[in-house]
């Protein structure tokens, strides 16, 4: 992960009323997305909503992709100016409540792709939950605004920044 650290991308928010469901489960996948970034950069970031409207606890322990090598659950967090992230083993979801995966927080890191992406594309992924439960989904990539780190109009947008 030591070069992926090193590339900061800025992200922005993107809202559509896109959205998917994951099936007549308990657990829905809404509005599940990928950041296009340019062709040179190998790791790219997911967002997407987990909704468990059962009356118990639901956790994701991992996540597949045909067209990605990998894909780990992380958590961007800022120490001082400096963004880090934390890679989860599995991500709760408590009992009728979402958790939320957007810019500067909770996202899928995508690693190993089999080609560029490009806006429009649709990214096949599969949730797996512990209590069994899978969720196929297609994630559209979108575009993001990208914005340079370096530049000090943008310090109150820190806590998008993306390794
Ligand atoms: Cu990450």
């Amino acid at each position: 992960m030591g070069n992926f650290l090193k590339i900061v991308i800025s992200l922005a928010l993107v809202l559509t009323a896109l959205s998917a469901r994951a099936g007549e489960t308990e657990i829905q996948v809404l509005d599940p997305w990928v950041q296009a970034a340019p062709p040179n950069v190998k790791v790219l970031a997911a967002y997407l909503e987990i909704k468990n409207t059962g009356a118990k606890p639901q956790t994701l322990v991992g996540v597949s992709s045909p067209v990605f090598d990998q894909i780990g659950i992380h958590k961007s967090v800022m120490h001082g100016n400096m963004a880090h992230m934390e890679h989860l083993k599995e991500l709760a979801i408590p009992p009728r409540a979402s958790v939320v995966m957007k810019p500067g927080g909770l996202h899928l890191m995508l690693m190993g792709g089999e080609k560029p992406l490009s806006i429009g594309d649709q990214v096949p992924m599969t949730l797996v939950f512990k209590n069994g439960e899978k969720a196929a989904i297609k994630a559209v990539v979108r575009s993001g605004q990208a914005e340079n780190p370096g530049s000090p109009g943008h310090a109150d947008h820190a806590g998008h920044k993306h390794p």
